[in-house]
């Protein structure tokens, strides 16, 4: 019998769909599952008669691939990785490649990366992102690992990909070890920050226009015609639409506590240690955090009521500057998004493709859209840009757009409505763009507390001053004691 391309583990939902997916484009694929039950289903069910080999134990799966030997975990993220690993190994040989599809920590794909390795194998750490649809049609594949495994995996991975108009696969090589599930986190991240400027959006139309979820579903039509095209605007907008079984809106009856499944915190807990300001996405993480507080909150609005606000006198007027509210704090996000992921870069001495990054999440993925393509350019003119912000067309596009910001912002605060996202990303805006921020005061503080020292304005950098605050200090000043 033939052998196959490529061995997947993990028949769930993505599993599922991307092994069909491969076989779609001509690939076989040989299948296996914990439970042995769900393979005979598979392959007796919506695999039959297609080029998919049922397996039933690791060393069959292995037996049935052709070398080097190519094998998809889509397990569970977390221990159950680690423990196939070591399952597979005793079925492989030098040069074989083991694959993880799942939302993998990017720490954990560094050091199995460096233990297969070690055992002489290759290993990829992919992202894989746009769901069961996604797995089945076309998701965004951002793959990082061994080097060397790259020209086996990339014929399958770019077959099985999305593709933006022009043909183009939304699947490259990302970097050594852990750098394609730290895209993939970033990606995540990202996906936070859209969904939660959408729902601020949302907020504003729903309690200070006082829009239905038809009106609302018109506006995001509209939205979707313009800069803002993207699948989370074009679900928000059919999700408008969605009649519950009495004819109401559904989303209506939906209670607003957000759940997680902990990517996002992962992206902010990585800005936290790359020292890298990713306000936009912080915020989307706890604004989820303080949904979940609903009991509280019940508890809390009869205590503190509302502030009385005026709508605005010219409500589509408004309405546009809400849109133009929600392209600028977009671009913050991905401006923040993408230094984080230059920070990261250099930590860990990936060599990222910038413009890649944007072409991978352009299809297939949660965040796609066209806004995308702009970002590809950006970093296809200069592929060394510090910050988006800093691109001529986002320079340009920011000035345009920051006078709508402001009055979103200010109208959003005096009317008492939440607009976490929103107003991060206009702090950030306003921070980047000073000159002089309050940093000399703080310098001050802590040189009075704790002997810390400071720079001078009138001195060279790197010249470090103290000052006896007080007179009774002394002179010492402190090298180790760090706040
Ligand atoms: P799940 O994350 O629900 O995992 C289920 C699969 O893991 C089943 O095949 C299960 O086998 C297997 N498994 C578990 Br649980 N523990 C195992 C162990 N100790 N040893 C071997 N197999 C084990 O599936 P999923 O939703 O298809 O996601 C797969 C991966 O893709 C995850 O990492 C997920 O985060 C990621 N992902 C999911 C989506 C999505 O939209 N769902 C999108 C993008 C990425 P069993 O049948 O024997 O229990």
């Amino acid at each position: 019998m033939k052998k196959a391309d490529i061995g997947l583990i993990g028949l769930a939902v993505m599993g599922e769909n991307l092994v069909m997916n491969m076989e779609s484009k001509g690939f076989t694929v040989a299948v296996y599952n914990r439970t042995a039950e769900k393979v005979t289903n598979f392959v007796n069910g919506r695999a039959s008669g297609k080029n998919i080999i049922g397996t039933y134990s690791l060393e069959e799966l292995c037996a049935a691939l052709e070398r080097p030997r190519k094998v998809m975990m889509m397990v569970k993220a977390g221990d159950a990785v680690d423990q196939m690993i070591e399952k597979l190994i005793p079925y492989l040989e030098e040069g074989d490649i083991i694959i993880d599809g799942g939302n993998s920590h990017f720490p954990d794909t560094i050091r199995r990366t460096a233990y297969a390795e070690s055992k002489g194998l290759l290993y990829v750490g992919t992202g894989v992102s746009g769901g069961e649809e996604g797995a089945l049609n076309g998701p965004s594949m951002m793959p990082g690992g061994s080097p060397a495994a790259w020209p086996f995996v990339k014929p399958i991975f770019q077959a099985i990909c999305a593709h933006v108009e022009d043909g183009s696969p939304c699947c490259e090589w990302v970097g050594e070890n852990g750098a394609g599930h730290f895209v993939k986190m970033v990606h995540n991240g990202i996906e936070y920050g859209d969904m939660q400027l959408i729902c601020e959006a949302y907020m504003l139309m729903r309690d200070y226009l006082g829009m239905s979820a038809d009106e609302m579903h018109d506006v995001f039509a509209r939205w979707n015609e313009t800069e803002l095209d993207s699948y989370l605007i074009s679900i928000t907008r059919d999700i408008l639409a969605y009649k519950d079984e009495d004819g109401k809106p559904i989303v209506d009856k939906i209670l607003d506590t957000a759940g997680q499944k902990g990517t996002g915190k992962w992206t902010g807990i990585a800005a936290l240690d790359e020292g890298v300001p990713l306000t936009l996405i912080g915020e989307a993480v706890f604004a989820r955090c303080l949904s979940a507080m609903k009991s509280e909150r019940v508890e809390a609005a009869k205590v503190f009521p509302a502030p009385a606000a005026a709508a605005p006198e010219d409500r589509e007027a408004f309405i546009e500057d809400i849109r133009r509210a929600l392209y600028a704090s977009k671009i913050v996000s991905y401006a923040q998004g993408y230094t984080l992921m230059r920070a990261a870069a250099k930590t860990y001495g990936w060599n990222l493709n910038y413009g890649g990054i944007a072409l991978m999440w352009r299809g297939g993925c949660i965040i796609r859209s066209v806004f995308l393509g702009k970002i590809k350019e950006a970093y296809d003119a200069n592929p060394e840009l510090t910050n988006l912000l800093l691109d001529p067309y986002f320079a340009g596009t920011m000035k345009e757009l920051t006078d709508s910001w402001r009055r979103v912002v200010s109208s959003a605060v005096m009317a008492g409505i939440p607009m976490p996202a929103f107003s991060a990303a206009l702090s950030y805006y306003d921070g980047y763009r000073s000159e002089f921020l309050p940093a000399n005061l703080l310098q001050a503080q802590r040189d009075y507390f704790g002997a810390h020292t400071y720079e001078r304005l009138d001195a060279p950098r790197g010249q470090f001053f103290h000052t006896n605050w007080t007179g009774h200090g002394g002179n010492t000043s402190a090298s180790t004691y760090v706040v």
